[in-house]
C-alpha cells in the first residue's frame, strides 16, 4: 500500500532524539501538504549484512550489492605510517536507510520518542491496582495496529507462523523495529490471539499452555525458516509494555536488540518458571518499572512518593509502602 504521504516534503520542527550508537535520529515535524498534525520520522542506519561484504569472484555473486567493486567511492582522510583513515560512499543499494513514520502522532507517542529523565519505581500490586491499571486503562496506545494483525488485515505477507487456537494460539511475524534483511538482527514479535491479557501483571498458571506453545512454536519456526538455533534465541516481555496486548519479543542472544534494557525486560523462560511455581505470582510480586518525564503516570506516584526530588534525609530510605508483598 502506497504511504498518504510524501516522506520527501518532511518538515522539521525538533529533533526529539539522536543516539550516536544506533546510528537513529528521531524527528518531529509536520507534512505541510496534508496539514497541522504532527509526524514522527525515525531514521536507523541499517546493519551490515555479512554478504555484502563477500568478494567471491564468481558471476552470481558480482550481480549482488558488495561493498568492493568499482561503484565504491573512496576519499582519503589521511594516512599515516600503516594507519588509513578514509570515508566511502559505497553503491546506491548499500546506502539506504530504515525509516519508520508515526503520523499522525499523538502527544503520547511524542512523548515516547524524546529523550527525558527516567525513574524506576517498585510497584506493588496495591500501586498496581491503584494508579497504574486506572492511568493504563484511561490512557493508552491504540491497540488497532495489533487487531489489524490478528485480523489479517495489515502485514499478512509478512506472518511467519500463525496457530489459531483461542486460547494458546499466536501470530509470529517481524517487529516494526527490524530491517527485515538482516538474520543476525532479526527481531520477531509473538502476539497472542487472547484479548484479555494486558500484560505481564494478568498471568497466571491458567495461561500456561499458552506461554510454553509460543516459546516452543516460534522456536521451531524461526529454525525451519531462517536456521537459527533455538538455543540462540531470547524472548521476552517488556513491563511496562508500550502496547497492553500480550506479546513476547524474540531475538538472537548475540546481537543487541534496540530497545533491550534490562530494567523493562523479563525472560520468557523465567515468567514460566515463576508461573509453575506460583500461579499467582504476577499478581502478587512487587515488579520495579521505569517512569519517565513528561508521562502522566509521574505525577500520580509522586502523590505518593518522593520521585524526583529526594531530600538528603530521604535519599536512600526505603519506601515501605512500596515493599510490602500483597
Ligand atoms: P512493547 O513492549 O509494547 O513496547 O513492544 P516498546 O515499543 O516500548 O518495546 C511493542 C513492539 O511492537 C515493539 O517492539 C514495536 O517495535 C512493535 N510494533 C509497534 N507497532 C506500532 C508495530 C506495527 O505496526 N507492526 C509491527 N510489526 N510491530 C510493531
Amino acid at each position: 500500500r502506497s504511504p498518504p504521504y510524501d516522506l520527501s516534503k518532511f518538515r522539521l520542527k525538533r529533533i526529539l532524539t539522536n543516539n550516536s550508537v544506533r546510528k537513529s535520529i528521531s524527528l518531529l515535524g509536520t507534512f505541510p501538504d496534508l496539514g497541522t498534525d504532527d509526524a514522527i520520522v525515525v531514521f536507523e542506519k541499517n546493519a551490515y549484512r555479512e554478504s555484502d561484504v563477500a568478494t567471491a569472484s564468481s558471476e552470481e555473486s558480482a550481480k549482488k550489492p558488495s561493498y568492493f567493486t568499482s561503484d565504491l567511492k573512496v576519499d582519503t582522510e589521511f594516512i599515516n605510517n600503516i594507519y588509513g583513515s578514509f570515508q566511502v560512499v559505497p553503491t546506491r543499494d548499500l546506502c539506504s536507510v530504515k525509516s519508520t513514520v508515526i503520523y499522525p502522532a499523538t502527544e503520547k507517542h511524542i512523548e515516547k520518542y524524546s529523550v527525558s529523565q527516567k525513574y524506576l519505581i517498585r510497584e506493588t500490586p496495591d500501586l498496581y491496582q491503584r494508579k497504574t491499571l486506572p492511568y493504563i486503562t484511561s490512557s493508552q496506545f491504540s491497540l488497532e495496529w495489533v487487531y489489524n494483525i490478528l485480523e489479517h488485515k495489515q502485514e499478512k505477507e509478512r506472518i511467519v507462523y500463525e496457530n489459531d487456537d483461542p486460547n494458546t494460539g499466536f501470530i509470529l511475524l517481524p517487529d516494526l523495529k527490524w530491517d527485515g534483511r538482516n538474520v543476525e538482527t532479526l527481531y520477531l514479535l509473538a502476539i497472542v490471539h487472547k484479548r484479555d491479557i494486558k500484560s505481564l501483571r494478568d498471568l497466571n498458571g491458567s495461561h500456561l499452555d499458552l506461554l510454553r506453545n509460543v516459546r516452543q512454536s516460534s522456536k521451531d519456526a524461526i529454525f525451519k525458516l531462517y536456521g537459527i538455533n533455538p538455543n540462540q534465541l531470547r524472548m521476552y516481555i517488556h513491563y511496562q509494555p508500550s502496547f497492553y496486548h500480550l506479546h513476547v519479543h524474540i531475538n538472537p542472544v548475540r546481537n543487541d536488540a534496540p530497545g533491550i534494557w534490562c530494567e523493562k525486560s523479563h525472560m520468557l523462560d523465567t515468567v514460566i518458571n515463576n508461573l509453575e511455581l506460583m500461579p499467582n505470582y504476577y499478581q502478587r510480586a512487587t515488579l520495579p518499572f521505569v517512569l519517565y518525564e513528561g508521562n502522566k503516570l509521574l505525577d500520580l506516584y509522586e502523590q505518593e512518593l518522593p520521585i524526583r526530588a529526594l531530600t538528603v534525609a530521604s535519599g536512600d530510605k526505603e519506601h515501605p509502602d512500596t515493599d510490602s508483598l500483597g
